[in-house]
């Protein structure tokens, strides 16, 4: 039997397929299809052939593609089928592009430490398609560029930044893009551009000078190109890439693809703690990360950096195991028992980790970044100011156009028949004023901007900031970072969110889903929001690109849509936050707390009874909140008695049906409730401090870990605002720990690295890439919370820190920042207490 079992194991260099359905070996995972390639925003950078290269994803998108260095929004395959078959130790993939009614296969085998992949065809390639579709393996440049490669024996370097010879061709000749939109400005041209090739030869070793990147690949029977596909867009990879052939059916192309595996490679201990610090009563646990091939040590220790810049030892204690947690194995070491103030950094095995503070103050200025910089910046329709540097002009003069009726959006909007009042194209006057950008992104989300406002309110009725830090003029459309003005920041804020929300109440009639980009090419700007759009009003009777003689107006179709179809629901939750934006108004800006009321009660009429009239909405009513939160909201700015009737016959059957999703709403009316009210809400919150603590069984960091396409730092911050909510108002069921669990995992206790996910915060790692509207800069905008740790199938997670442009893990969004600066806030209170 032993014998026997020795025989049919592979030799223990060599790939094998494992029960997770991809191929291993030490230091070399090959995924095939475990992330399908998705529609919506396509090209994601997630998918198909991948390859886990000593612990970094460095290589994927290897699949049949239709270009050279394919782009977000070209098309991407369907995979209707895969087959992975243990015995003969291969995965089978078919792929399809129903645009073209074309179907391919792949077939990936192990042989020995390299994986073999061949392609067929049952029938030959489309005539469509010839010349444009080919095998494509995608390298990410951060990890490959300055470093060698040989192709066919010749050395080169991959470029550090995109410089090599392109080509034109035809529009008509280009292959199909998403539901027909384009990428590119074609600039009056008709073509479009082309890379070409960097190299060309049968043999390509890349990587020669880094064994941890080394990766052969060789190809039988067509050349081997590489390509920059950074010519064409900032986010794209280098591509390696060879023609299917034309007129052949059966097997039409094999590779063989060797990653190296460094001998004796373990992966270095991830000792995750927080960057930011512990204050000294708090109990502090790192998580350490293992290798499942290393051994956990016995013990770690803390040290503690002295006056004189020496170091001491200050506390030891030994390690203990937790448990395997997806791909990894996890142990905790406890130092709670060190306790004095001071600078100390961590010591486990041969790792020493950067240092942190003991301190009571480390939480005084987390959100300072978020409210001062990171917020203003993103403040729409503005001049956005900061010392010698202009972050942006003031966006979207020319104002926004009703939406065509029947459009889809690249921005997966769409816009149904109009019921607006205006035409398709025709101008809405007054929506160029107030409302926040959406993200890496330059359009006004509304449902996002509705978050905004009311978390900001939440803020400055829970917390009355003070803090004055920006000058914001409406009159100037100007914003001046670092420069008070006599008025409470967060006032200023709320009031520029509802200056745009309010508009399109009032103009549209109700709210808008969004108002964003009319054109793809406009969409995936890289630079000053002022520049996306030529402030001029679209006059189609001229020419794109000419403009009118009194200077005013153009024939660029570039002017901003609003998709405006109606949707009672996201009227609803307008009405719930125009309440509270009423009240924290009044007496700043009563003018405009006056509009939002009245907004107010009539969505929340107009939309009770459109959704009572839906199909959509009865159900809604039976299953979901209906208008719980508004109704608490109205009744807080109004005192009228039916509001608050219709809360409390609502939020108990909430709590009954799920207590987790409904405790955060029923929390927030404690304040505004008799102390009957708290007293039942007390068995419901004993039930919640019984799912927190189910989350440490679940994982080693005790917190909500998603594994959904958009990475979890939201719902962490979340789970620690309610967490953080429930030990402010039942401090003997709920203690702090929980909120400051979620403090620890967003500063640095999380998987893959230990660096802080929130840009700039009294980190010494803080992140240093992120997803924002400067990402092509390789940059951040301080205060912004990266979505974090993204999962990938089946057992990977990842946060790149070299390369910024993965929207799921390092993005950031205006809601997500918003509802940051209430955790950081309800955090400080806590702890105050
Ligand atoms: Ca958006
Ligand atoms: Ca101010
Ligand atoms: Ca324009």
């Amino acid at each position: 039997m032993l014998a026997l079992a020795a025989c049919s194991r592979p030799a223990a260099g060599d790939l094998r397929l494992n029960d997770l359905e991809y191929f291993e070996r030490q230091g070399v995972n090959v995924l095939v299809f475990s992330n399908a390639f998705s529609g919506g925003f396509n090209d994601e950078k997630n998918s198909g052939i991948e390859v886990i290269h000593h612990g970094v994803r460095t290589i994927q998108g290897g699949a049949v593609r239709l270009s050279n260095t394919p782009e977000q929004w070209d098309l991407v395959p369907q995979s209707p089928e895969r087959k992975v078959d243990p015995e003969a130790g291969t995965i089978e993939v078919s792929l399809r592009y129903p645009d073209y009614d074309f179907d391919s296969r792949v077939v990936v085998t192990a042989e020995g430490p390299a994986v073999r992949i061949d392609v067929y065809l049952d029938k030959p390639l489309p005539s469509a398609l010839v010349g444009e579709a080919g095998f494509n393996l995608e390298f990410l440049p951060s990890q490959y560029w300055n470093k060698a490669y040989l192709i066919d024996g010749k050395p080169g370097r991959f470029p550090r930044y995109s410089a090599s010879l392109t080509t034109t061709r035809p529009n008509d000749e280009k292959v199909r893009q998403y539901k027909g939109y384009r990428t590119y400005d074609d600039r009056g041209t008709g073509r479009f551009v082309e890379p070409l090739p960097i190299a060309t030869g049968r043999t390509l070793i890349a990587a020669p000078d880094a064994p941890e990147r080394m990766v052969k690949v060789t190809s039988e029977d067509a050349d081997l190109m590489l390509y920059d596909g950074r010519l064409l867009a900032q986010n794209g990879w280098y591509v390696l890439r060879s023609l299917l052939p034309a007129g052949r059916t059966g097997k039409v192309l094999s590779w063989t693809v060797e990653p190296n595996a460094v001998p004796g490679w373990v992966r270095e201990p991830n000792v995750g703690f927080s960057q930011v610090g512990y204050i000294p009563s708090q109990p502090k646990v790192a998580v350490i990360e293992l290798d499942k091939q290393d051994k956990v040590c016995r013990s770690a220790e803390v040290w503690r950096v002295r006056e004189d810049g020496s170091t001491v030892r200050v506390f030891s204690c030994p390690v203990q195991s937790w448990g395997d947690y997806f791909k990894y194995h996890y142990a905790k070491f406890d130092f709670s028992d060190v306790r004095e103030p001071g600078v100390y950094f961590l010591r486990y095995g041969n790792v020493q980790t950067e240092n942190f503070l003991i301190d009571g103050s480390v939480y005084d200025r987390i959100t300072d970044a978020t409210s001062d910089v990171w917020i203003p910046i993103h403040m729409n329709h503005m001049t956005v100011n900061e010392g010698y540097r202009v972050w942006h002009g003031e966006p979207f003069r020319e104002g926004y156009l009703q939406a065509p009726a029947h459009t889809d959006h690249f921005d997966l909007h769409s816009q149904g028949a109009i019921d607006s009042g205006y035409k398709g194209l025709q101008l809405i006057p007054g929506l160029n004023v107030g409302g926040y950008f959406d993200a890496g992104d330059f359009d006004i989300e509304t449902g996002s901007n509705i978050s905004v406002v009311q978390n900001l309110v939440l803020d400055w009725e829970r917390f009355k900031p003070m803090r004055d830090e920006t000058f914001v003029s409406q009159e100037q459309r100007y914003v001046d970072l670092h420069r008070p003005d006599g008025v409470p920041d967060v006032l200023q804020y709320i009031e520029h969110g509802t200056l745009n929300l309010v508009a399109q109440a009032e103009n549209i009639g109700h709210m808008a889903q969004t108002l964003s980009n009319s054109v793809l090419d406009n969409y995936h700007h890289l630079g000053d929001a002022a520049s996306i759009t030529d402030g001029l009003h679209y006059d189609p009777r001229l020419k794109p690109y000419q403009k009118s003689a009194d200077g005013r107006s153009s024939g660029t179709p570039d002017d901003m849509w609003a998709f405006t179809t109606r949707n009672p629901g996201l009227d609803l939750r307008a009405a719930t936050m125009f309440a509270a934006a009423s009240r924290a108004l009044k007496g700043y800006n009563d003018g405009l707390s006056a509009r939002a009321l009245a907004q107010s009660r009539r969505l929340m009429k107009e939309g009770t009874e459109l959704l009572a009239r839906s199909p959509m909405g009865a159900r809604r009513g039976q299953g979901g909140f209906g208008n719980m939160s508004t109704n608490l909201q109205l009744f807080v700015s109004t005192g009228e008695q039916h509001y608050l009737d219709d809360f409390v016959a609502q939020v108990w059957p909430a709590l009954d049906r799920n207590v987790n999703s409904a405790i955060s709403a029923a929390l927030d009316a404690v304040p505004y409730m008799d102390s009957s009210y708290k007293e039942r809400l007390r068995p419901y919150v004993e039930q919640y401090k019984h799912y927190l603590d189910t989350l440490e069984m679940q994982n080693p960091y005790g917190v909500p870990i998603g594994l959904g396409n958009w990475a979890a730092s939201g719902s962490v911050v979340s789970y620690g605002t309610t967490a953080a909510s429930a030990s402010l108002y039942f401090p003997d069921i709920v203690g702090p720990e929980y909120a400051l669990r979620a403090a620890g995992y967003l500063f640095g206790c999380h998987p893959y690295h230990n660096y802080s996910l929130v840009a700039a915060v009294g980190a010494t790692r803080p992140k240093e890439v992120f997803y924002g509207n400067n990402r092509a800069d390789f940059s951040f905008i301080p205060g912004n919370v990266a979505p974090g740790v993204l999962f990938r199938h089946p057992d990977h997670f990842e946060n790149y820190d070299d390369w910024p442009f993965l929207w799921g893990q390092n993005e950031g969004t205006i809601a997500g920042n918003t509802g940051y600066l209430i955790f950081g806030t309800a955090l400080q209170q806590l702890l105050v207490q």
